[in-house]
């Protein structure tokens, strides 16, 4: 299969933690390609669109060369390699946060603490930019992977990792003191690229495609049943799109209530909705949302 020189190209992870989301937020936008592990390249049959899958570590400096114009990474990645690239949009996968961790029970209690200590990091230089924005003067020691193990090798004196769940952390009795980036999967782009009208034209249609997919799944549809009474206490507690849908039902005095909510506020309108009249709530998963 051979690059088409006219399409878009965008990179993303091969293998890994970012790959499988990469993949899943590319098909449920409705593009059509072959993906199988291994892979280098896939071309999309229903959009001007070749896939390049990389190791993460590269993406940042293929986007920035033009290689591809469009590249999804860990904001942790374009942040250490210093890539000029336009970041685009937060994906909403992926998160984790870069965390300067120590030994529990030691004598490190605040990053001021690390003044002349060792600290290993596969980031050195957003660990660098941190530390000198603290006029902290440590030893940033570099090293590729398993730096949650260096304390107890007395290699360092304190860690400077990505934290998740932070059980890698406990498992190695490390406590995280400071949140130094706070990460997630996004969008990055060539800037020139988005400079070639025909080109940015593509890139947006991708975009409006990603965001509609990441507000559809943080957003609920909600349908309720309540007294015609109810309404307007009702309606001061659905935060949703416009104004809800109200259908008569046939029961005199009693309407169904349609409305979108966002996830972040879900349990609590419920709780409230309930409360102010309404009964019979059915909750569905939205597909798709373009507003
Ligand atoms: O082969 P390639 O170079 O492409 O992949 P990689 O091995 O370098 O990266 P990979 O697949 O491990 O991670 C890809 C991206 O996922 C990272 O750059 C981050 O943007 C994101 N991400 C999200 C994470 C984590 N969460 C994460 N927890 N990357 C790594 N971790 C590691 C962390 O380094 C530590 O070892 O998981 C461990 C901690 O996890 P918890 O859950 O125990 O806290
Ligand atoms: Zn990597």
């Amino acid at each position: 299969m051979r690059l088409n020189g006219d399409n878009l190209k965008m990179a993303v992870q091969r293998q890994g933690r970012l790959a499988e989301p990469s993949i899943g937020l590319l098909k449920s936008v409705g593009l059509d390609f072959d993906y199988y592990e291994g892979r280098l390249f896939a071309h999309c049959r229903n959009f001007p669109l070749d896939i390049l899958f990389l190791r993460d570590d590269d993406i940042p400096e293929y986007v920035q060369d033009g290689v591809t114009d469009l590249g999804i990474v860990g904001l942790n990645i374009t942040e250490e390699k210093g890539a000029q690239v336009a970041q685009l949009d937060c994906l909403d996968f992926g998160s984790c946060s870069l965390s300067i961790a120590v030994p529990g029970r030691g004598s490190i209690r605040t990053v001021f603490d690390l003044q002349g200590k060792r600290i290993a990091t596969s980031y050195p230089r957003i660990l660098s930019r941190f530390l000198s924005e603290k006029k902290i003067e440590a030893r940033v020691i570099e090293i590729s992977g398993s730096v949650e193990i260096t304390p107890s090798l007395d290699v360092a004196d304190a860690i400077c990792d990505l934290v998740s769940t932070g059980s890698t952390l406990r498992l190695n009795d490390l406590e995280p003191i400071e949140v130094i980036l706070k990460s997630e999967a996004v969008l990055i782009a060539h800037p020139q690229s988005l400079a070639d009208p025909r080109k940015q034209e593509l890139v947006e249609r991708l975009r409006i495609r990603f965001q509609g997919n990441i507000k559809a799944r943080k957003t609920k549809y909600i349908m309720m049943n309540a007294p015609q009474s109810a309404l307007e206490r009702i309606q001061q507690i659905l935060p949703g799109m416009k104004s809800p849908t109200i259908v008569p039902l046939a029961e005199t005095g009693m309407i169904a209530i349609h409305s979108a909510v966002p996830e972040e506020f879900f349990w609590d309108v419920i709780e409230n909705l309930k409360k102010a009249g309404a009964s019979d709530i059915l909750v569905v998963p939205i597909e798709k949302m373009v507003v």
